[in-house]
């Protein structure tokens, strides 16, 4: 059971923000105020509910998201802690599923940073609603003020005092309920004039009667417009905290129990039901206890002890222990032997789970990251529109130190894939390397950390190779007759094919033009699978070929030496001739990056990023000495970025990379690159 919580009764609530704004503080604070714990425990003792994992602890921060529930004025909240850093964004992300309201925490002392911007922004697409929570008001030197007013200047006036800080920051004073009060800083009265003319905006008979007889509304009258503004982005409510003496923490439980969304309350998950590209059509879930079972798998952990755990949120009906349960389209359910909430590392066995809950299934092996579990066909074909997250694009070759360990090494990637969304393997079989991308160095270093500790295997890493890829400028037409009559049984086809450029991203276009049979319907296949062959094996440098349109337009067959080998090979070197006298070109990955460093470091780290290739977009002062930098870089150039930041910000800079776009390399670069390259002719059969 979920207690004797009620639909209506539940809250669920993800905590976001950057890094070491307080997010596990904060948790910890909350499951205190509400007796799940005796004391507080602390990140830099290890102690903390949210960050259990040993690597957590030794790194003194979050790396993955952790899942907790607290009982406060009869409501059941489900809180989600997220990790702020950048290259633990994944986790962060993937938590927006699972959730009605977003908490951004922002550090009163370092005001709004990367993660606060790119959680609001994550959090507004999803139609989230959103309440900025301000915290570490105990601190020395801060200006409150200020930060406010940053605040409504970067994320807009819907950003307004749901409390203010009083006492010098001991406690805070509540301004929705309460008129008047002791405040640090701004007046009461005035952020309370400010909310309720905000809210009753959002009802017009509420917003006639206010005007007309000048009377506020009550409060039961202000709950649904409240919800409606939040809904609607129209308010976004800031809250002052210290997870450290747990000024406004009762506060901030009563707004969460009080006016956070109720399943019902918040704007609908995105479901649609078909396949993408194939007719599909919206689907509202009804956070309906007695209808069909819906849930999404917004987190899967490959746990020692427990398995594959899928964890997720009900979105509607009655999850019970014992039902029969699908996967996505799955046609054999599984059973639910055990039905979990999810406290930290532990997991807490119920009866059943209903709409609004989060909760855990264990040991089922076709629970994916995303899919949907349900109880019935009607249910098939339903998906969450996914969400965004960012592409992984740094890079590392992986190899294992011992021999015969490889079949281990696949194994355990898969499961360190499996857990995140922004982590993947990649196997290239011309290199033959085993690649893994993440967000940052640091990303992928944590991984390496988890195989080694947990997993118990070593591995050496190197730079791996860049995915250029080529692409043609001109349009070209291309012949090829083989013919091979020596000895035995002949071969014969024969192909005349056109290609044009197609923009970027566009991919490869098959056309058959042929009339009148000149290559028989038998054989087309076999062009076309000859052609992609050539486009695969690349034609400047040895990189796959693409964005470009194929036309095979004539051509000629033999009564009786046509064959299906001969028309794939044809097609091939019909293909290659046409490229070469396209004007093909090399491209390379171009990525996105964003650097945060000291402010005196900003000239040096110019200059380094000018002479890899690289130019700035934006440089950003954090207020705190520090700035962002942002701009675009050719992944080829940033091997060794890492080192290098390290050494020209002293060990304070970092950055995160992201795939942005592929763009035509300079000639000397292709020069070298082709120097390198040989079309095989020679392996090939003629
Ligand atoms: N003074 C003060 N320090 C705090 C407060 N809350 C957290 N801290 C400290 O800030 C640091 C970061 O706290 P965390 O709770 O780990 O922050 P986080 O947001 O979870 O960080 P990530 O997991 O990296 O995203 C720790 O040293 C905390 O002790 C607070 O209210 N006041
Ligand atoms: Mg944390």
């Amino acid at each position: 059971m979920s207690g004797n919580f009620k639909t209506e009764q539940l809250r669920s609530v993800a905590l976001v923000g950057h890094g070491a704004s307080g997010k596990t503080s904060l948790a910890e604070a909350l499951l205190h105020a509400c007796g799940v714990i005796s004391a507080k425990g602390r990140v830099d003792k290890g102690n903390t509910v949210c960050d259990y994992d040993a690597q957590e602890k030794e790194a003194g921060h979050s790396l993955n998201s952790a899942i907790v529930n607290f009982d406060y004025e009869d409501t059941r909240i489900h809180l989600i802690d997220s990790p702020g850093y950048p290259d633990f964004a994944g986790q962060a992300i993937a938590a927006l599923a699972g959730v009605d309201t977003v908490l951004v925490t922002v550090n009163a002392q370092t005001g709004i940073e990367l993660m606060t911007e790119r959680m609001m922004r994550h959090a507004a697409e999803r139609k989230l609603c959103r309440m900025i929570v301000i915290n570490k008001i105990d601190a020395e030197n801060l200006d409150l003020p200020g930060l406010v007013n940053d605040i409504r200047e970067r994320f807009g006036k819907q950003c307004m005092l749901l409390d203010l800080p009083a006492h010098g920051g001991a406690d805070v004073v509540e301004v929705l309920e309460h008129v008047t009060g002791d405040a640090d800083f701004a007046s009461v009265a005035a952020a309370h004039q400010a909310l309720i003319d905000q809210i009753v905006e959002e009802d017009e008979d509420l917003l006639a009667r206010y005007l007309e007889e000048g009377a506020e509304p009550g409060l039961a009258d202000l709950h649904a417009p409240f919800e409606k503004a939040l809904r609607e982005g129209h308010l976004i409510p800031i809250l002052f905290v210290s997870a450290k003496t747990g000024a406004g923490i009762k506060e901030l439980l009563h707004v969460l129990a009080t006016l956070a969304p109720n399943p019902a309350e918040g704007n609908p998950p995105p479901f649609y039901k078909g396949e993408p590209g194939a007719g599909s059509v919206a689907f509202q879930a009804e956070p309906d206890a007695a209808k069909h079972v819906l849930a999404h798998v917004f987190k899967v952990v490959a746990d020692p002890y427990m398995g594959k755990l899928g964890i997720f949120r009900v979105h509607q009906g009655t999850l019970k222990k014992d039902m029969q349960l699908f996967v996505g389209d799955g046609k054999r359910p599984f059973k639910v032997a055990h039905l979990y909430l999810v406290q930290g590392k532990d997991l807490v066995e119920v009866e059943q789970l209903l709409p609004g809950d989060i909760g855990a299934v264990a040991k089922v092996e076709e629970i994916d990251f995303d899919c949907v579990l349900h109880d019935s066909h009607d249910e098939d074909h339903i998906h969450l529109v996914p969400l965004e997250f960012p592409k992984p694009m740094a890079g590392l070759a992986v190899e294992t130190k011992k021999k015969g360990d490889e079949q281990r090494l696949f194994d355990i990637l898969g499961k360190l894939a499996m857990e995140d969304p922004t982590f993947v393997v990649e196997r290239h079989p011309t290199s033959n390397e085993t690649v893994i991308r993440g967000l940052g160095e640091i990303h992928l270093k944590a991984k390496l950390e988890k195989m080694a500790s947990q997993y118990k295997l070593e591995v050496d890493t190197k730079p791996p190779r860049i995915p250029y890829r080529e692409t043609i400028t001109g349009s070209a037409e291309g012949i090829h007759r083989h013919k091979k009559q020596s000895g035995g049984a002949g071969q014969f086809g024969e192909v005349h094919l056109r290609i044009e450029p197609k923009e970027r991203g566009e991919g490869f276009e098959f056309v058959d033009a042929v009339k009148g049979g000149v290559i028989p319907g038998v054989f087309m296949a076999a062009v076309e699978k000859g052609i992609r062959q050539g486009l695969e094996g690349g034609v400047v440098a040895g990189y796959a070929v693409d964005d470009l349109k194929v036309t095979v337009f004539d051509g000629k067959t033999h009564a009786v030496d046509g064959k299906e080998v001969a028309f794939v090979v044809a097609g091939r070197k019909a293909v290659i001739e046409a490229i070469r006298a396209a004007k093909p070109i090399v491209l390379e990955p171009i990525v996105q990056i964003e650097i945060t460093v000291p402010e005196n470091a900003i000239g040096d780290l110019t200059g380094d990023l000018a002479s890899r290739r690289g130019h700035i977009t934006g440089t950003d002062a954090k207020g705190n000495s520090m700035a962002a930098i942002s701009g675009e870089v050719p992944l080829a150039e940033l091997n060794d970025y890492q080192s290098r930041l390290k050494s020209l910000t002293g060990g304070k800079g970092s950055y995160t990379i992201e795939f942005a776009r592929y763009a035509a390399v300079p000639p000397t670069i292709q020069q070298q690159l082709a120097s390198k390259f040989q079309l095989p002719w020679t392996t090939w059969p003629t």
